[in-house]
């Protein structure tokens, strides 16, 4: 390894003096223009992870949900996850480390992670549709060659479609083929085959109104819709040709505002989605007759899928074991409904898929969500080759169910979630159910609950324990939350430094939406008192 070499193109994307970035919930992000000497590192992070791991790994160029002029870059390990911790803690300290040490701290991840410098590297990235970045992936392509790597650009890609890529590349082709159209295939086959099963949905009638957030997930539904045109159409609203990325619009801002995003012709009933700025979230939502907005959050979706799922098992007689993964977001009647009604049991991590992810994989089969609608469903490979053998041999009733679980297994994105993935399972699931919007709705009723976010001057300062529902620093917040909560019937609160903005969050729930607004105004009020609030007070 050519460190000379590196630190002389390094030069070329030299770092701001003293800037400290953080490897936070999906990478680094922050606004665009501070972003380049990031991209370059973890470019050259990239080819050692990929010479120590022997695989190809990938390296995605997006914000997601964040606003048009940030951006952020998120490595992806083998199997499409996200990056190991450990090699998290070395992002952020070949991050940090000023010009003249890069070379230094790269050796000392070389030698840490035994990594063999003659290995073979091969990385894959992909880009969102930001401005910012097509330049911001050719820094990183030029960290890539530096160290001798070998690189495949993607282009524009959602970012689930890459954690896909890498997926199938380092599968040898068994999980699919690393192509845009394989993808486009693998999916609407599957959906396609469901589709053919639902009594009312078959014949290519049903469609869903989509809002794209301005962002990546119109190109490719586009690119994708003729695949599964026979299933379903999809309308698309906020597809770029206007609007900015993410801007009134996008899951984030549904989800967070409770409100029907900008651009988007709703008529009672209709049923539309919302995806965010790289497509790995999405939400639905309708109106009904009275103007009133609904929303269908990441929880009814892991609802509506974990409780099909059961079903399919006992018709073909399996009895596997399935578990739903929630964060502290998840509204509190549907972790009730899964535990009471259904029976299902229910984990809570941290916030950040890489967490649920990896309690997901616990089960035989496990189903993930954040209430944002970031989530897909995991199958153990023993419990895949399984099913599709006893959808080949079953017949009759059983067989069927076989059959449409085997399809199930190839339209989840198993390797991150996808807001494309994820909207054509809820059709199929909705279409073979022959369940309206309304209805899947009606499942239970949701805790009314309100998000904010309180500026401070170092977000740090707030620490947490028990996946994030308690602050254990600034000393005095929790006590304060809890005595505001106690204030409230059935509430609860917990707040917690965002890891892709710089704000701390806040979330409160409580049996009406004036005490949940209420219970919120005060614990962030709380928080700017007691963690160091900057700018503007928090207003009732
Ligand atoms: C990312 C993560 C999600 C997380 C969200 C918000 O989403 O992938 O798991 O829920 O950020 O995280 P935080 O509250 O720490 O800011 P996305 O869609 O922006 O990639």
């Amino acid at each position: 390894m050519d460190l000379e070499a590196v630190s002389k193109r390094s030069a070329f994307h030299a770092k701001p003096q003293g800037l400290i970035l953080q490897y936070g919930t999906a990478g680094f992000r922050t606004n665009a223009q501070h972003l380049d000497h990031i991209m370059f590192r973890m470019g050259l992070l990239a080819v050692l992870r990929s010479k120590q791991t022997r695989s190809t790994i990938g390296v995605m160029v997006t914000a997601s949900h964040n606003p048009e002029e940030d951006n952020g870059v998120k490595l992806v390990d083998p199997l499409g996850e996200m990056l190991a911790p450990s090699w998290e803690e070395h992002a952020t300290r070949l991050a940090s480390a000023e010009e003249q040490d890069l070379p230094k701290v790269l050796a000392a991840i070389v030698e840490r992670e035994a990594v063999d410098p003659q290995q073979t590297a091969f990385i894959v990235v992909g880009r969102d549709t930001r401005p910012s970045s097509e330049k911001l992936s050719q820094s990183v392509i030029d960290g890539v060659t530096v160290l001798g790597g070998q690189f495949h650009d993607y282009g524009l890609l959602t970012t689930p479609q890459l954690h896909y890529m890498v997926y199938c590349r380092n599968s040898e082709g068994r999980y699919g083929q690393a192509t845009i159209e394989g993808y486009c295939q693998k999916l609407s086959r599957a959906f396609v085959e469901l589709m053919k099963q639902a009594s009312c949905s078959g014949d290519g009638s049903r469609w869903v109104k989509v809002d794209c957030a301005n962002g990546i997930g119109a190109l490719k539904l586009k690119e994708m819709e003729h695949y599964f045109r026979q299933g379903l159409s999809v309308l698309l609203f906020n597809d770029g040709t206007e609007g900015r990325l993410n801007h009134l619009c996008g899951a984030d801002f549904v989800k967070s505002q409770q409100k029907p995003p900008q651009g988007m012709a709703m008529k009672p009933g209709d049923r539309c989605c919302s995806f965010d700025g790289d497509a790995d979230r999405i939400v639905y939502y309708y109106c009904d007759a009275a103007g009133r907005f609904h929303l269908i959050d990441g929880d009814k979706i892991a609802t509506l899928i974990s409780s099909f799922l059961k079903e399919l098992l006992l018709e073909i007689g399996e009895n596997l074991n399935i578990g739903v993964v929630q964060t502290a977001y998840a509204n509190g009647s549907s972790t009730r409904y899964l535990e009471e009604v259904m029976k299902v049991p229910v984990y809570c991590t941290k916030t950040g898929v890489k967490h649920l992810h990896h309690k997901a994989q616990e089960f035989d089969i496990g189903v993930y969500f954040e209430a944002n609608g970031h989530g897909t469903a995991l199958f153990s490979e023993a419990v895949e080759a399984r099913i599709k053998r006893l959808a080949q041999e079953l017949e009759d009733e059983k067989g069927r169910a076989a059959r449409m679980l085997a399809s199930f297994i190839d339209l989840f994105n198993q390797a991150a979630g996808d807001a494309i993935s994820d909207m054509l399972v809820i059709e199929a699931i909705l279409a073979l159910k022959g369940l309206s919007v309304q209805q899947w709705d009606a499942i239970y009723a949701d805790l009314p609950n309100r998000q904010l976010k309180v500026k401070v001057a170092d977000r740090r300062v707030i620490s947490t324990t028990d996946a994030e529902r308690q602050a254990v620093t600034p000393p005095g917040l929790q006590e304060a939350i809890n005595d505001l909560v106690k204030k409230y019937k059935l509430a609860r609160a917990f707040v917690r430094p965002s890891g892709t903005e710089d704000v701390v969050r806040v979330y409160a729930e409580a049996t009406s939406q004036e005490s949940a607004d209420t219970l919120a105004y005060e614990v962030s009020l709380a928080v700017f008192q007691l963690a160091g609030g900057i700018g503007e007070r928090p207003q009732p």
